[in-house]
């Protein structure tokens, strides 16, 4: 699914949300038509490459080049962006409304825990900073000015008196254009949601093509929400909802139509990313790495685990919400010598708006086709329980496998952070992969969970040196020891193989 420093000690819980990932960008019917053709090894983030018993990590982008040009997608990119998503910095003041009946009610967090979250989210973004911020109870939440008359009068006057202020976050998933107008003209300074701020950290953060134009999909609802807010400012002048001469069209509805072209050419920009990326993988030979997908909330230290189990420098794991833009991927070897491929995935964060998540499900669709899911947990965070369910959530969501979902390694990161931590779930493999402790536990279980979901096993099988078996064993299969046969042209050999690579071992080779 990256930003600011994130500071521990303020630490707040992301968030990813209960709600269906699928999404409602015009080019879904065509995205889910091609997906059916596709293999079942794709990775919408990224392209793997093989390099003999050595794969290299890969972040896709190279080889796609040629189909999508750097300028396009920059266009793309800057061309429209949302108000206030400059460069421009901000001090400032946050709101947080305290539901405390109804159906918006949080019942597992505090509003604290949601403030320190909110807190956070600014904090991630590069010079900006919070100048006050207030916890505030409302009844009526769904209103356009989400308090009541009094509290509202009082908020307004605080804002106003508050020096420095350049803009207010109301930590809400997304307001309405006509409440966010409103606020805007109350307050006199810009206003942000979840939405616009959680989108202005993936802006900052963005570097693939890939993450750029799913952001640039997923900023057109703001981008209507503005055009929404300008005609109404124009129809007060008495201007926006008059024709166009000659055109019979007024100017909302050109603003809308070239909107609507817009979301067009990004729906078709990725697709074109996604096809191009199937034509690589059908023209690569299919190699049979297994493929662990590491998921869970957003800085739980999926990076650092990766980094950890396979040694790839190019791995930078930060302190900051939404490091991981980009699902990415990198090989490792378990206990066994197979080669194993981790997949890096977006970080969760809870009430996240759902129209975000759509744009970026599509990278975390893939996951469906791993061969195992590993759930990293930051152990330390008090609200770990609360991201756990965030994320467990939106794997159903993602509709996982029942075999996945039955087959989720957990882990619990970060127990260096507190003193003698033992799990309260044996199932649990406990773990600090800043520190690299506990990792050998992890491999060891990650390679029974393979060797149970790939159906590999562990064969001695007898080779004729004369014959290229043994070169074939080393290039489809993981060679664990070679010995002496009962004469000069055998050799006993003993590899982890898949069944399917071993019924094509015993054709080729017409072994029985
Ligand atoms: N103390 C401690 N810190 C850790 C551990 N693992 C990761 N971290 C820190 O947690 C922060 C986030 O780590 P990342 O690996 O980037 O987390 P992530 O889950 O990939 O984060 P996103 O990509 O933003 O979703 C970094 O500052 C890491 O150094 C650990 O075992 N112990
Ligand atoms: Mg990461």
């Amino acid at each position: 699914m990256g930003w600011l420093p994130w500071r521990r000690s303020s630490w707040t819980a992301p968030f990813i949300r209960s709600k269906s990932v699928h999404s409602v960008c015009p080019c879904d019917q065509t995205r889910r038509n091609i997906k059916w053709g596709l293999s079942n090894r794709s990775f919408s983030g990224s392209v793997y490459k093989h390099k003999s018993h050595n794969p290299g990590h890969d972040e896709g982008g190279e080889d796609e080049e040629d189909f999508i040009k750097d300028e396009e997608v920059e266009e793309l990119f800057q061309q429209q962006r949302p108000a206030g998503f400059g460069e421009e910095d901000h001090q400032v003041f946050i709101v947080h409304p305290d539901v405390k009946w109804g159906q918006k009610k949080q019942h597992l967090t505090t509003a604290e825990l949601q403030m320190k979250e909110a807190v956070g989210l600014v904090r991630t973004l590069q010079n900006w900073s919070v100048v006050d911020k207030i916890i505030l109870s409302t009844k009526t939440p769904e209103k356009k000015l989400i308090f009541g008359k009094g509290n509202f009068q009082m908020l307004t006057e605080k804002i106003r008196r508050t020096a420095g202020v350049s803009a207010v976050f109301v930590n809400v998933e997304r307001l309405s254009p006509v409440s966010e107008r409103e606020l805007q003209e109350a307050w006199g300074v810009k206003v942000f949601d979840r939405y616009s701020l959680v989108l202005h950290i993936f802006r900052r953060n963005a570097r693939t093509k890939e993450a750029k134009l799913q952001i640039s999909l997923a900023e057109i609802p703001l981008l209507r929400s503005r055009l929404r807010n300008e005609v109404a400012n124009l129809d007060q002048q008495g201007g926006g909802s008059r024709y166009i001469m000659g055109s019979g069209e007024t100017l909302y509805e050109v603003q809308q139509r070239l909107l609507k072209e817009r979301e067009l050419k990004i729906c078709s920009a990725l697709e074109r990313l996604r096809k191009k990326r199937h034509m690589l993988r059908s023209q690569r030979k299919h190699k049979d790495f297994p493929i662990v997908s590491i998921m869970g909330y957003t800085n739980c230290g999926k990076t650092t685990l990766i980094k950890a189990l396979t040694g790839d420098v190019a791995l930078q794991p930060k302190d900051q919400l939404f490091a991981t833009l980009d699902v990415t991927v990198h090989a490792g070897r378990l206990p066994s010598r197979m080669s194993v491929l981790y997949v890096d995935t977006i970080g969760f964060l809870s009430q996240l708006p759902h129209r975000l998540i759509d744009s970026f499900s599509a990278t975390l669709e893939d996951v469906v086709h791993s061969d195992l899911i590993v759930h990293v947990r930051d152990i330390s965070h008090p609200e770990t329980v609360n991201q756990k369910v965030n994320v467990l959530n939106v794997l159903k969501n993602l509709q996982i496998p029942e075999r996945l979902m039955s087959s989720i390694i957990e882990v619990h990161n970060k127990i260096d952070l507190l003193e003698g931590y033992v799990s309260p779930d044996p199932e649990a493999v406990s773990i600090s992969a800043l520190n690299e402790v506990g990792l050998d536990e992890l491999k060891h279980r990650t390679e029974e969970s393979i060797m149970k979901s790939t159906g590999k096993q562990t064969r001695i099988l007898k080779v004729d040196l004369k014959s290229p078996q043994l070169g074939w064993l080393y290039k489809e299969a993981t060679v664990q020891e070679v010995h002496d046969g009962d004469d000069d042209c055998t050799a006993n050999v003993k590899v982890v193989i898949s069944a399917a690579a071993y019924g094509r071992y015993r054709k080729l080779f017409q072994v029985t």
